[in-house]
């Protein structure tokens, strides 16, 4: 069962459900417009198949502009929580490396801001590149939906566009090479009623097209992610309040060769087992 955001003929964003079907519902004819009417229930996943039982318009999914997921939510980011993360990062920096290792294995996670919603690319949309970034990458990562009370309450896809290069450098450039203008995809869907063990069991896929052809492709698995999303979210909440909820993704597990580097007109698409694709295309900002 999946819960989406979609525009109106007449350009509103609506609030949509889909039942594996070819369909998305449209919720705003049951007084749903905003994703948290849904997701801040104690059973999301309940009241949508409640909600189903009613005669609600149907749309042709492929006939829909989806939109990002997100309404008021502020969007975060784990770092370093994939082996494969860590090793990469320790290989690009030089007197930082040490900080990647150390917060890998340290308690406390490596939490940061990645966008507010109003600047968050949805599907179709450009992501962004830096103009003054030599070394550009998307990150596919999966995204966890939690509602104001710190409950994960469905799964959706997250790219964190990142300049490595940037990165690279000093570690306390971190917010110039993960936070600027088109920074951040997130969607098409929120997948719910999943647990984390089972959204565990899911493959992750990046696939990079680069006029018209595969420029790199990688796998991985949400099972690889070193920390339980509870432990993720409950440090996410320490000290800090969400009334809008959150959305966190959950960090990278598939690195490009070093020789790789996005260009304008790149095609990104990733998919996870579970939620299905998010696809954009790479802009330079
Ligand atoms: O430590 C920098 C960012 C790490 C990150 O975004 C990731 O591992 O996905
Ligand atoms: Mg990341």
């Amino acid at each position: 069962m999946k819960l989406c955001r979609f525009l109106s003929v007449d350009n509103r964003a609506l609030v949509g459900a889909s039942f594996e079907g070819a369909t998305v519902l449209d919720l705003s004819t049951a007084g749903i417009e905003r994703l948290e009417s849904v997701l801040e229930r104690d059973d999301p996943a309940g009241f949508l198949a409640g909600l189903a039982k009613n005669a609600l318009p149907a749309h042709l999914i492929p006939k829909l502009r989806l939109l990002a997921p997100i309404d008021r939510h502020e969007v975060w980011a784990a770092g370093v929580t994939y082996l494969r993360s860590k090793k990469a990062r320790m290989q690009e920096s030089d007197f930082s490396a040490t900080a990647y290792d150390r917060v890998y294995d340290a308690e406390r996670p490596e939490l940061f801001f990645k966008s507010m919603p109003e600047k968050v690319v949805g599907p179709a949309e450009a992501v962004g590149i830096r103009k003054d970034a030599k070394w550009n990458v998307p990150e596919p990562e999966l995204a966890l939906v939690i509602n104001s009370r710190g409950k994960v309450v469905g799964y959706t896809i997250g790219n964190d566009m990142s300049s490595r290069d940037i990165e690279g450098e000093n570690l306390l450039y971190l917010p110039q090479a993960k936070i600027y203008k088109g920074c951040c995809a997130v969607g098409p869907w929120i997948t719910l009623g999943v647990s984390e063990q089972e959204a565990r069991g899911w493959s992750i896929q990046l696939r990079i097209k680069r006029d018209g052809q595969v420029a790199f492709e990688g796998e991985t698995s949400v099972g690889q992610i070193k920390r339980s999303f509870e432990e993720l979210v409950a440090f996410l909440f320490r000290s800090q309040s969400f009334p809008h909820g959150a959305v966190l993704l959950t960090g990278t597990g598939i690195v490009p060769p070093d020789g790789f580097t996005l260009r304008p007109r790149d095609f990104i698409g990733i998919n996870i087992s579970g939620i299905g694709a998010l696809e954009n295309t790479v802009t330079e900002v």
